[in-house]
């Protein structure tokens, strides 16, 4: 793997020109949220806090807000579209099947962070503005980035509702699994189209002043077996990560051609999950049905000869189809589930980090040919 390494996490050499808190919400346009907020609860193990719809004055949007940690989802489906935003979201739906419209981001100031965005060349979809209830008041501001995703630059200090003006609490739709299964996103991968990744990794540079860090396919591993090349960027204190990957020309379709193809362009291809506990978490999450990638016995036959010794012993790892990969700063474990819709577009990793601050560039090979194996059983490869 080539290396370049231009990531300096938490100086303060200078002010960030585009500070950050964390991610606030991923955000998805769903054909049925009632349903989804059913599924992430059952099966993800999320819990339902808020609420907004026609019962509390929503009449063209329903829209359910899970949490789980710091990680927090928000479904929203149309109702019956009455206004641009309900036409967008009926349009999205159609032509993307469920996805995710927004990576929002909490932000210390959204006036300042959309200003500065603007002025390097960020695309405006919402300008700054406030939205206030009995909680207090909320600054909204948008821009937009790959496809038709867009990230909600959302300042939330002056506020203590349950997520954002508009939503009411909510009870948890079922009793959450006795251990936490995941706490917080990692990352947001986006899919782009061939040749564009580096002009989407310019965007964050540019835009949120975020830097490249040092893990990434690049063509040598591309043309090789993986058919896709990735960057990645990030903010300085590393809190919100977004690797970008775009199609290689390849032996093979690219899984990112597959992607492209069934969700009709560029957008978002899976979100990281932040675990304490792996183990108990694909236990709890298979009982509940989520169908995760296979690894074949072979990948575990090695494992222990480079990775050396991780918190889970080899065998457990391999009962539970579990990858690990170790760099200069420690070992991570983590695990792939299969599409999430029948579209073979988004799907979820959980992972568990123990000092590595990386992506699993050791199991790039394991992981490629399990979702080519996939993607050859839907015909696609
Ligand atoms: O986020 C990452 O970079 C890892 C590896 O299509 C990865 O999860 C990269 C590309 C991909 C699937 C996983
Ligand atoms: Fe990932």
């Amino acid at each position: 793997m080539t290396q370049t390494t231009q990531h300096t996490p938490g100086t303060a050499r200078e002010a960030d020109p585009f500070p950050v808190k964390g991610m606030d919400a991923v955000v998805f346009a769903v054909g049925n949220a009632k349903q989804a907020a059913h599924y992430y609860s059952t099966a993800f193990g999320m819990t339902l806090v808020a609420y907004s719809g026609p019962e509390n004055g929503s009449r063209e949007t329903a829209s359910y807000v899970l949490e789980n940690g710091s990680a927090r989802f928000v479904f929203t489906s149309v109702i019956k579209p009455s206004t641009e935003w309900g036409a967008f979201l009926s349009e999205h739906v159609a032509e993307h099947g469920d996805g995710v419209i927004d990576l929002a981001i909490e932000v210390p100031d959204a006036r300042a962070a959309y200003a500065y965005a603007i002025e390097q060349g960020a695309h405006s979809v919402e300008e700054p503005h406030e939205v206030k209830d009995e909680h207090g008041v909320v600054v909204l501001a948008a821009i937009a980035t790959y496809g038709k995703t867009r990230h909600t630059l959302v300042e939330r200090s002056g506020y203590d509702g349950p997520y954002l003006p508009g939503y009411v609490a909510a009870a948890p739709i079922v009793e959450p699994p006795a251990r936490r299964t995941f706490q917080a996103v990692d990352h947001c991968v986006g899919n782009v189209e061939l040749g564009r990744m580096n002009e989407w990794v310019g965007f964050y540079n540019k835009v949120m002043g975020f830097t490249n860090m040092k893990e990434f396919v690049g063509d040598d591993i591309a043309t090789e077996y993986s058919a896709l090349m990735s960057k990645v960027v990030a903010d300085g204190t590393l809190k919100v990560k977004f690797p970008i990957n775009e199609p290689a020309i390849a032996k093979k379709k690219s899984q990112i051609d597959e992607y492209l193809e069934f969700y009709g362009g560029a957008g978002v291809q899976h979100i990281a999950l932040n675990t304490n506990d792996i183990v108990e978490t694909v236990r709890t999450m298979k009982a509940a049905g989520v169908r995760f990638l296979d690894t074949p016995d072979s990948y575990y036959d090695t494992l222990g000869e480079w990775v050396g010794d991780t918190r889970v012993p080899i065998e457990t790892l391999r009962e539970l189809k579990i990858l690990a990969d170790r760099d200069e700063d420690g070992y991570l474990l983590q695990i792939f589930t299969k599409p999430v819709q029948d579209r073979p577009t988004v799907f979820f990793e959980i992972i568990e980090r123990h000092g590595s601050m990386g992506f699993g560039k050791g199991n790039f090979k394991a992981l490629f040919e399990a979702i080519e194996r996939e993607q050859a059983k839907r015909g696609n490869l």
